[in-house]
């Protein structure tokens, strides 16, 4: 019986590519200090919760003249979240640098997420442990886990493990709630003369963890180029039989970044943009009407199939839901402790829950299908966020749609036939083989976690620059992290946490999309990308994603 796949056996051998600075080697590393920062709203109290690691500078690596020998460090590393392909090279890179820097040095990892620095369960790495997941998808290496690090306990928790295993810095594999966790974690250790580090790596296929200084979040290149592969087949296959409209809802949590990147690469009839119905303040039923003329007037010229990708986090963006998801989350939160209310069967549950409600959102939250009633009060996540991946989104816009070109076929407006297939593709993308761009851009973010915590630095997000560029040009150092944060409702509470970045509607990759929308609509200018490709001519394997070279050109 084989124990690895052809490809596995392969990719193990690959060596990622590093930027120049940290290519020349760890202790010859100089540290080079540049602006100050503040945080990016809510300045007031970002710095007063913050205040011993706030308004730190941004920093970058140059090589230096001369070889520097390094103390022992030992450090712990956190993957915290979803998955999101690269994250063990990350750990990989880390591992190296950590071990370039003093081969006395040891990486712990933490298991199953946050959880594993407060109950102290954890693993040593050697060798042989890190070269079996070298350039592999997945968390298994240590597996991942969602819990909030927040509390004065779990923080006096994770610092008596810390110093069990003498353990001088924590690396946070995360999204932006996890870098929260890294921030407030980073926080509490200087706050109490710990003198632990803790650097946060920026992770999420959702591409939402970018701003200014961080180009991209890891595993976005991987995720979206594989979901992009398989709406390219299911393109070639609408067009084959010519039969059934695909509604394919992407993951991708609340910004619509994964959605419209798997567009510009394939180029399908319809790609809805949750923040463009945010800003036009577009109702359920607008967006229902406007598809409905799209899928007319393909009927119009015999074309009853066509592709329409739906961003998984929409339905939090159309203002008449999200007004109501806002209170259904004080409501859940409230609920969570009634037990008349935890015992009785959904449909008195929807009773209950509506006659909480006030009149718009109780007509409203009644008017939806039951399915979608009960994934809407399905729990949040422990960072207070409705878990969107269980909302059928995809399956309320075809109900919907259908109802309505029945209506118009009444009327002899429509005169086609309408067959519909859903699909969700989120959990296909986040443990695929990193991309050559994941692997070389996680090894770099994990080896310069490294150089960071060895210049003495907390509070930063590693942070590895210039991407469009061959990875010798690429340029390493740290970013504040409170330099992302502002303050935003959770649980009901105002708490501090990094801002996501949305799509922006009058940013260059919004307006790409918007200039050819119409052409894709009617005249079927499908791209099949094809499977990433791993060996081979650059041109095909180093590629970047669309936005990326979009943005950064
Ligand atoms: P992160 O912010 O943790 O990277 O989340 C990524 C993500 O894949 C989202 O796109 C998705 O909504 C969510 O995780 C699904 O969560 P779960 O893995 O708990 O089902």
């Amino acid at each position: 019986m084989k124990t690895l796949s052809p490809l596995q056996q392969e990719r193990l051998k690959y060596q990622p590519k590093l930027p120049e600075s940290l290519k020349a080697g760890i202790n010859k590393l100089v540290c080079v200090e540049k602006e100050k920062t503040e945080a990016v709203k809510d300045k007031e109290q970002i710095k007063e919760l913050f205040a011993k690691t706030y308004g730190q500078a941004i920093v970058e690596f140059a090589v230096g003249t001369e070889e520097k020998a390094s103390g022992i460090k030992n450090v712990g590393v956190i993957l915290s979240g979803g998955q999101a392909p690269g994250g063990h090279n990350v750990i990989a890179g880390l591992y190296d640098a950590l071990k370039q820097a003093n081969k006395e040095n040891k990486l712990y990892g933490f298991l199953g997420g946050p959880s594993g620095i407060i109950d102290g369960k954890y693993v040593e790495f050697d060798d042989k442990f890190i070269d079996a997941y070298r350039n592999t998808g997945g968390f298994d290496i240590i597996g991942s886990g969602r819990t909030k690090l927040e509390t004065e306990e779990q923080f006096k928790k994770s610092l008596e493990v810390c110093k069990k295993l003498n353990i001088s810095a924590v690396v946070i594999i995360g999204g932006d709630d996890s870098n929260t966790n890294a921030a407030l974690l980073a926080e509490w250790f200087v706050k109490h003369d710990t003198g632990i580090q803790v650097i946060g790596c920026p992770k999420t296929i959702d591409g939402d963890l970018k701003n200014d200084q961080i180009e991209v979040s890891f595993g976005f290149d991987t995720a979206t180029k594989t979901y992009a592969e398989l709406i390219g087949n299911i393109q070639r296959d609408a067009n084959s039989a010519k039969k059934y409209w695909h509604f394919i809802k992407i993951m991708g949590r609340s910004a619509s970044h994964v959605a419209v990147e798997a567009a510009l690469q394939t180029q399908p009839n319809i790609c809805l943009v949750s923040e463009e119905v945010e800003e036009k303040k577009m109702s359920l039923n607008q967006i229902v009407e406007d598809m409905c003329k799209i899928i007319c007037k393909r009927a119009e010229n015999g074309k009853n199939f066509g592709i329409v990708i739906v961003p998984e986090g929409l339905i939090e963006f159309i203002p008449e839901m999200k007004d109501l998801i806002s209170s259904l989350n004080d409501l859940t939160h409230e609920l969570e402790s009634d037990e008349t209310y935890q015992n009785v069967r959904s449909e008195e549950k929807f009773k209950i829950i509506a006659s909480k409600l006030n009149e718009n959102n109780a007509k409203l939250f009644m008017s939806l299908p039951a399915l979608i009633k009960a994934q809407l009060l399905m729990d949040r996540d422990p960072h207070g966020n409705v878990q969107v991946s269980r909302i059928e989104t995809e399956k309320l816009l075809i109900e919907m749609i259908r109802t309505r070109l029945n209506e118009l076929k009444d009327e002899g407006v429509y005169v086609g036939k309408f067959s519909d297939q859903a699909h969700f593709f989120g959990y296909e993308g986040r443990c695929a083989f990193p991309s050559n761009f994941d692997a070389d851009y996680c090894y770099s973010l994990g080896f310069n976690a490294f150089a960071l915590i060895n210049f003495g630095l907390t509070g930063y997000l590693s942070s590895v620059k210039n991407l469009i560029k061959p990875a010798k040009e690429w340029v390493a150092g740290g970013v504040p992290l409170t330099m992302m944060m502002n303050m935003e409702k959770r649980h009901g509470e105002m708490k501090p946490v990094i801002q996501k970045a949305l799509i922006k509607l009058d940013g260059k990759v919004f307006k790409e999309l918007e200039a050819m929308r119409e052409e894709w609509a009617m005249n079927d200018r499908y791209l099949f990308p094809g499977a990433i490709q791993y060996f081979g001519p650059s041109e095909v394997c180093d590629l970047t994603t669309v936005t990326l070279q979009i943005e950064h050109a």
